[in-house]
């Protein structure tokens, strides 16, 4: 029997090494279901139930393994469900493939059903778009596909008419002349440049002469934590990890000042706000305004895309290549300083920001802190756990509260910072490396929006905790009405749900705390699960993720806010008092 279209597809696909798919079925693509189904011993599928949630677990794969991440959609809504994850991975830099079927070939401009031209619609996600067109062109467009998602670290697409998922080279699928048979090939090579020794001796002369450096260590680092920390510990300067490359180095790593902008520390501001020298490594953290103010300090940039360079800071001099690669070049190079006294004021601004973050993690009033519960998640997280987290105020006290040692990997939506990534992102994780401890970390509002994934983890009992910090509120978007705008909160409030509930009807053990003397026990019992298990955390609505360093326009802001009519405003004034009060005493 004769190969089809979607057979050619597949084994494609296994040749290049891909091991799993995530995605739903649907009519459009029952042909691409069947050639899966024939070699379903080589490669997984792995069903999702939102397509969304398929292109985010890809992404998550990607980001967790390194490899290749692929989604598979049916034609229209199944296509247009996958986007806002395949623009995570675009944004965050992941090798995505999706794919997705199409309406017959020849009814394609006809308004027949699902017509909808994907190809046109993802014009702007996808570096690599393309339409299949038959047996003879599916070797090479796959080929040039996965080629591109990795070279570019973005997203690519393969649509294929419905129809010709069937066709074979016998039954009517030509080959032209120009197309030789098995004339493309299934390798990838990295770029692995290295800048000229005269750019990595100027970028060291810069670093030579700065007496106090900060390091900005973004996810470009994930992969050169030892080379990063020989650099700070030559220079004496600090780290300062953006979101993306929050487990560059451990957190209890003495030159590190944690994270940066509004969900950072003040160290990290301060050190930013005093540096002679900035040294930016596979980083685009886009708040400018936490930046050195241009001139302040040197800049020397290290990233892979020759197009970052200079992107937020007028670096003096950039350098091209894998940041560990370029590091191992640079460091030969850089003097090691005696003068401690930068990284040792910022170690004493770290013991006081420590010790804020642990008074306002072990408040043991009601109602619970969420702090608190990131707090004490800590306790149970082993040292190669994989913490997935969404976005919101939880992603401020993720990025606080939620120390990484070890081997722990983590990450969440960082560019697009779209809500509802934390929970497939923790099924693509657990996919990934089965055996490893996987933690979501998810507000009310990002979980309600595809908390049918839980199903998804009860079905291939994939043992991923996930901790819901339930406010009934879309927590992040109120803050920003009133510190932000000034403004007093609306159309943030959540109508409650029973989240315990729906993960036990998602056949998963569900645990409510509302206790912060409980949490600990409620936790221990979650944890001890051998599949998934979900806890609802209840917290106080009313705690605000206050920004390292407050800004006199931000409290001017809360305070018109709370003058002009917001309803819960003692409660805050409350909150916000008591937090002062254990900042000052
Ligand atoms: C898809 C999407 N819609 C809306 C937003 C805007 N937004 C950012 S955070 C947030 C609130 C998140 O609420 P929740 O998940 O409950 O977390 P909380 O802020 O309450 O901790 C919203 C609406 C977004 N980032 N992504
Ligand atoms: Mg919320």
């Amino acid at each position: 029997m004769s190969e089809t279209v979607a057979d050619i597809l597949i084994d494609r696909l296994v040749d290049w090494g891909v091991r799993t798919i995530f995605g739903l079925p649907g009519d459009g693509i029952n042909g691409i279901f069947e050639a899966l189904r024939i070699r379903s011993k080589d490669i997984q599928f792995i069903q999702v139930r939102h397509e969304e949630a398929a292109a985010f677990a890809a992404c998550s794969y990607a980001k967790f393994s390194g490899h290749l991440g692929v989604c598979l959609a049916t034609s229209g809504p199944g296509g247009i469900h996958l986007l806002n994850g395949l623009y995570d991975a675009k944004m965050d830099g992941q090798p995505v493939l999706a794919i997705t079927g199409h309406t017959f070939h020849d009814l394609i401009g006809t308004h027949f059903q699902q017509d909808v031209d994907l190809d046109k619609v993802y014009v702007d996600v996808a570096a690599y778009n393309e339409r299949i067109m038959g047996p003879a062109h599916v070797h090479n467009a796959v080929d040039e596909a996965i080629k591109t998602a990795m070279a570019r670290r973005t997203v690519a697409h393969l649509t294929i008419p419905k129809d010709i998922q069937d066709w074979t080279m016998n039954g009517g699928g030509k080959r032209s002349k120009m197309n030789i048979a098995h004339h493309s090939g299934d390798v990838y090579a990295d770029a692995l440049p290295l800048p000229p020794k005269l750019l990595l001796q100027k970028a060291a002369d810069i670093v030579n002469a700065g007496s106090k450096i900060a390091i900005l260590a973004g996810r470009g680092c994930l992969t050169a934590r030892d080379e990063v920390l020989q650099l700070v510990e030559k220079v004496g300067g600090v780290i300062i990890k953006p979101y993306l490359g929050k487990a560059v180095v451990p957190d209890d790593s003495p030159y590190t000042t944690g994270g940066i902008g509004l969900l950072g520390t003040a160290p990290s501001e301060e050190a930013m706000e005093e540096c002679d020298t900035l040294i930016i490594i596979g980083s685009s953290f886009p708040y400018e305004e936490f930046y050195p103010k241009p001139g302040q300090a040197k800049g020397v940039q290290i990233d892979l895309d020759p197009s970052r360079i200079g992107l937020r800071y007028p670096v003096e001099v950039g350098l091209v290549g894998q940041s560990w690669d370029v590091l191992r070049a640079l460091l030969p190079l850089i003097q090691q300083k005696k003068d401690r006294r930068f990284l040792e004021s910022a170690q004493a601004g770290m013991k006081k920001w420590n010790q804020l973050m642990e008074e306002r993690a072990t408040r043991m009033d009601m109602p619970m802190k969420p702090q608190v519960v990131a707090h004490q998640l800590n306790e149970f997280l082993s040292d190669d756990a994989i913490v997935c987290c969404d976005t919101g105020t939880i992603t401020t006290w993720a990025a606080r509260h939620i120390k990484i040692k070890g081997n722990m990997m983590f990450s969440g939506s960082g560019n697009l910072a779209t809500m509802a990534n934390g929970l497939p992102y923790s099924v693509g994780a657990a996919v990934a490396h089965p055996g490893r401890q996987v933690v979501c970390f998810i507000g009310d509002g990002g979980f309600s929006m595809l908390m049918a994934e839980m199903a998804t983890l009860a079905k291939y009992n994939l043992p991923v905790k996930v901790i819901v910090i339930k406010n009934n509120l879309l927590g992040q978007i109120k803050w920003e009405q009133l510190v932000m705008e000034g403004n007093p909160q609306y159309g943030v409030q959540l109508h409650p749900i029973d989240f315990a509930e729906i993960a036990k009807a998602c056949g998963a053990p569900g645990y409510t705390v509302e206790d912060p003397k409980k949490v600990r026990d409620v936790l221990r019992e979650a944890f001890a699960q051998p599949g998934p298990a979900l806890v609802e955390a209840v917290v106080d609505p009313a705690e605000p993720p206050m920004p390292g360093k407050i800004k006199m326009k931000q409290a001017l802001h809360m305070a018109e806010a709370l003058a002009r009519g917001q309803k819960d405003r003692w409660d805050i004034i409350k909150t916000v008092i008591e937090d002062k009060v254990r900042e000052v005493v």
